[in-house]
């Protein structure tokens, strides 16, 4: 049966748009059809019948007004990368590091699942904007949905509702995605990309970067492939703007794996000893970069909100995102305290003497299970963060004068170094490599490449992305310096030597001076690297010697592995792998071997 467009009226003439949320409908084989329009009013309604219909539970409004707390499912609470495919005609154009479907067989699978799945539920329309309103550099999406929880977070994640369909007026460019819960089963779990299509397909999950398609499906893997079209970047990175004590502002974008820190930097708090600086968050996760006339970088954060990692979350290591989530922020997958607050691993003060775990289950501080799970998130309004940047919704974006790579690595990745120029920082991008975390599912700890931090979302090509990336340098008249880091280096007994978190400013304060080529450097066979001198170490308790050979060192034998590492997934990407990314790395190893 066709189901009719029922519910509230459609808001818009589009008949693109209107013929394919039909079709939908009838595939899925909805109760009803509700427009989200994004008001005030809309979200006090849908948030009572979200707490009615058990998808979420309302927290304690005086001490946490306006917040909601979710379990997801136990076999759902993190991405699915062996289940997220990009289905192109020609499995090329996909690369090797992605899964990949035809799409006509992509499209029969799914629709098998979708087929009946929202009988007697209700398909919610969410017309979203990523990108800043009325900026010609936003891409609008519409995700058709039967879960209150996604549409509640993307009311949050992204400008959503009236706003969007307003901007997309008559025009038929939009991303069309369709989500369904269909039933959790992750036998019958996809998450599909159809980049020729504009489309998004995912369905049997309802965690956050699996279905709120805004973030991950449209910002990274969809704008990704548009970008390479386009001639412009779509990156897995965090802004912000380093204001230093004579009040200027620099701008720096870092690329770090899930769970590796972007969001912490985002909000940085200065130490102490930093007197005068002061740091303001643009994004925490993503950004949308291009050239502008000016020949320099500029970036736009094209979300709304934070999605961030609960667990560590605290007064010390970021306070800016305690002050976030104090209010309007949804907790997924935290331990939720008698009071009707919530609570993780890693907060400030005792753990509570008791509460229900991530898993619904019954918690006490004796129990061997965790309270919130190692990769439960809040959602929260960026506008919130005391430390938003003024220009945060500056259509033009941000003039970036760095780029940040890092990861999570033990041993051989020094606490910062520079690269020699952008073919060689595009090189350092590409090798980068890292710990897993929890943000997907699988093993934790394992040593990956995840070049720019992009293996799980680069929507295309690998090698087609870095070939991407050296012609943007081309392009760029004033490139940003290319660094990386590595906040998790540890010594000989296992204990991470870096103080991280807020004293990261201390590297971010070299970097600067070194893109605006106010100091010198040491010139080594990986890259620049800082005389110690020119690195505050103040309040550290580091002396000048454990600095230099605790973060600094350079292992010539493990540098010789990682080339012989690099190797094999130079393997995989075959000859899709420009030639300048070979060359740095011959010109790495001579420079290793002399
Ligand atoms: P996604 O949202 O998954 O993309 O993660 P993210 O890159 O924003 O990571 P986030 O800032 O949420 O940090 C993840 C984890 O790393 C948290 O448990 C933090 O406590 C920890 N972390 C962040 N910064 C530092 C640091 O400078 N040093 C150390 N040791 N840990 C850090
Ligand atoms: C990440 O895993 O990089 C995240 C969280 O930012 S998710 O939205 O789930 O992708
Ligand atoms: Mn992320």
């Amino acid at each position: 049966m066709i189901a009719s467009i029922t519910g509230f009226k459609a808001p818009t003439k589009n008949k693109m748009v209107l013929d394919w949320i039909r079709a939908m409908a009838a595939l899925c084989e909805t109760d009803g059809v509700y427009w989200c329009d994004g008001s005030e009013r809309e979200k006090t309604i849908l948030t009572r019948q979200a707490i009615e219909n058990g998808e979420v539970e309302e927290l304690n409004q005086e001490k946490s007004p306006g917040c909601l707390y979710a379990r997801s499912k136990e076999n759902d609470v993190a991405r699915v990368e062996g289940l997220t495919y990009i289905c192109t005609k020609d499995k090329k154009d996909a690369g090797p590091t992605n899964n990949w479907m035809d799409p006509q067989e992509a499209y029969k699978k799914l629709s098998e699942i979708f087929h009946g799945s929202m009988k007697g539920r209700t398909m919610y329309v969410v017309p979203y904007i990523m990108g800043i309103p009325g900026s010609s550099f936003n891409k609008i999406g519409i995700e058709l949905t039967d879960s209150l929880y996604v549409v509640l977070n993307m009311r949050i994640m992204t400008r959503m509702g009236k706003i969007a369909l307003d901007e997309l007026a008559n025009s038929t460019n939009f991303t069309k995605g369709l989500h369904g819960k269909a039933d959790l089963d992750d036998h019958r779990r996809f998450i599909c990309h159809f980049p020729e299509d504009n489309t998004i397909w995912s369905v049997g999950s309802n965690y956050g970067g699996n279905v709120l398609q805004g973030k991950k499906c449209l910002a990274l893997r969809i704008a990704s492939w548009l970008g390479n079209k386009e001639g412009w970047l779509a990156e897995h990175m965090m802004i912000a703007g380093i204001e230093n004590p004579k009040g200027e502002i620099r701008y720096v974008a870092a690329a770090f794996p899930s769970q590796c820190g972007k969001t912490n930097l985002a909000m940085l708090v200065p130490p102490d000893s930093m007197k005068g600086y002061k740091v303001w968050t643009v994004g925490d996760d993503i950004a949308w970069m291009r050239i502008g006339e000016d020949g320099r970088l500029w970036a736009v954060n094209p979300e709304a909100g934070f999605f961030g990692v609960a667990p560590g979350t605290n007064m010390k290591s970021n306070p800016n995102a305690i002050a976030t989530i104090r209010k309007n922020t949804i907790f997924t997958n935290v331990l939720k305290k008698k009071d009707g607050t919530v609570w993780w691993e890693g907060m400030d003060g005792e753990p509570p003497a008791e509460g229900i775990n991530w898993k619904g289950k019954p918690w006490t501080p004796a129990s061997a299970d965790k309270g919130a799970h190692p990769n439960s998130r809040f959602t929260a309004p960026a506008r919130q963060c005391p430390s938003i940047s003024p220009e945060w919704e500056n259509p033009k974006g941000v003039p970036i004068s760095a780029i940040i790579f890092g990861g999570r690595r033990a041993t051989l990745a020094p606490l910062v170094y520079q690269a020699f120029n952008w073919q060689h920082g595009v090189y350092l991008g590409a090798t980068m490599a890292s710990e897993t975390t929890a943000a997907a599912t699988g093993k934790v700890g394992v040593v990956r490449r995840d070049p720019m931090a992009m293996l799980p979302f680069c929507g295309y090509n690998m090698g087609d992305y870095f070939r991407h990336w050296l012609e943007m340098g081309k392009k760029m008249k004033n490139s940003p310096k290319i660094f990386h880091v590595n906040w998790f280096r540890k010594d000989s007994d296992g204990k991470i030597v870096w103080p991280g978190f807020g004293e990261n400013l201390r590297v971010l304060e070299w970097i600067l001076n070194r893109a605006e080529e106010k100091i010198g450097a040491v010139r080594t066979s990986i890259g620049f690297m800082p005389d110690p001198r020119d690195i505050n170490l103040e309040g550290t308790g580091l002396s000048i010697a454990e600095f230099e050979t605790k973060l600094l060192g350079i292992d010539q034998k493990e540098w010789l592995d990682e080339v012989e590492a690099q190797n094999e997934f130079f393997k995989k990407l075959g000859s899709s792998l420009p030639d300048e990314i070979k060359k740095e790395q011959q010109t790495l190893l001579e420079r290793l071997l002399t």
